[in-house]
């Protein structure tokens, strides 16, 4: 294991009800009355990046709006602005890192371990959760980060994984991922790199066949727990 892949949402924080929350002020903010509930979100978390969910929720609440010919601008300029509604209770301290992960990341740069990211979340939404959590040179500690705005097609397309690991000149297998959902897995597994997966309360009870592991927490997971699983997984490929 040469490098650790860290997704974003669900991963690194638990961000996805500051994502919600961020989709209901952009719609009251354009006059909708469109507003996503718990139970309804962890539906629509079948489909990764937030324009296409916002267009996922259209197909089944408003199918007419969809053959609007500004529908696109339309869903672009909601999703800029529950953007700039994320990134502001980001900077403003209201979405921790989850309990273990600061302490994970430290470790592993003070072992000169590469750290990477690959997510579908959009490239601003990354910088402001690693400045507000970590400080202002955080982004500088991961070798490379793989967004949203870097591979036109998101999770559970393995391309973000591909675009890493060409950036990193390593293979797959050198790797791990840490993801905490299905789609992050399937990506993981299409792009032959192994995957732990610590769930949340919105992924628990997903179907994470082909995971190394599932975890419920990184409370005391530390850079010598993720070599033994990853060299276990090795041991059973070769
Ligand atoms: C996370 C996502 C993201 C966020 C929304 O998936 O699906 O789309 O919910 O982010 P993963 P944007 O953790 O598997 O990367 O609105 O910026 O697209
Ligand atoms: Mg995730």
């Amino acid at each position: 294991m040469k490098a650790i892949i860290f997704d974003v949402d669900g991963t690194l924080a638990d961000t996805e009800d500051a994502h919600r929350e961020a989709f209901n002020d952009a719609f009251e903010a354009a006059g909708l009355d469109w507003r996503w509930d718990r139970p309804h979100y962890k539906k629509l978390l079948a489909v990764t990046g937030g324009k296409q969910r916002i267009r996922y929720y259209l197909e089944d609440h408003d199918p007419d709006r969809l053959r609007h010919d500004t529908i696109d601008a339309e869903i672009a300029a909601l999703h800029q602005s529950k953007t700039t509604f994320f990134v502001a209770r980001l900077n403003d301290g209201q979405v921790p890192l989850r309990p273990g992960i600061k302490e994970l990341i430290l470790e592993a740069r003070a072992k000169k371990m590469t750290l990477a990211i690959a997510t579908t979340t959009t490239p601003v939404n990354v910088t402001a959760l690693l400045e507000a959590n970590l400080g202002a040179d955080a982004t500088g500690w991961f070798s490379c980060i793989g967004d949203g705005g870097k591979v036109p097609v998101l999770k559970p397309q393995p391309d973000v994984y591909l675009w890493v690991l060409a950036q990193l000149g390593l293979a797959a297998g050198e790797t791990l991922a840490l993801e905490d959902s299905r789609n992050g897995l399937i990506a993981c597994r299409r792009a032959g790199v192994p995957c732990l997966i610590v769930h949340n309360e919105y992924t628990e009870g997903q179907d994470f066949t082909g995971a190394l592991a599932v975890w419920r927490s990184y409370r005391g997971v530390t850079v010598d727990k993720l070599h033994a699983l990853h060299a276990k997984a090795h041991a059973k490929a070769v």
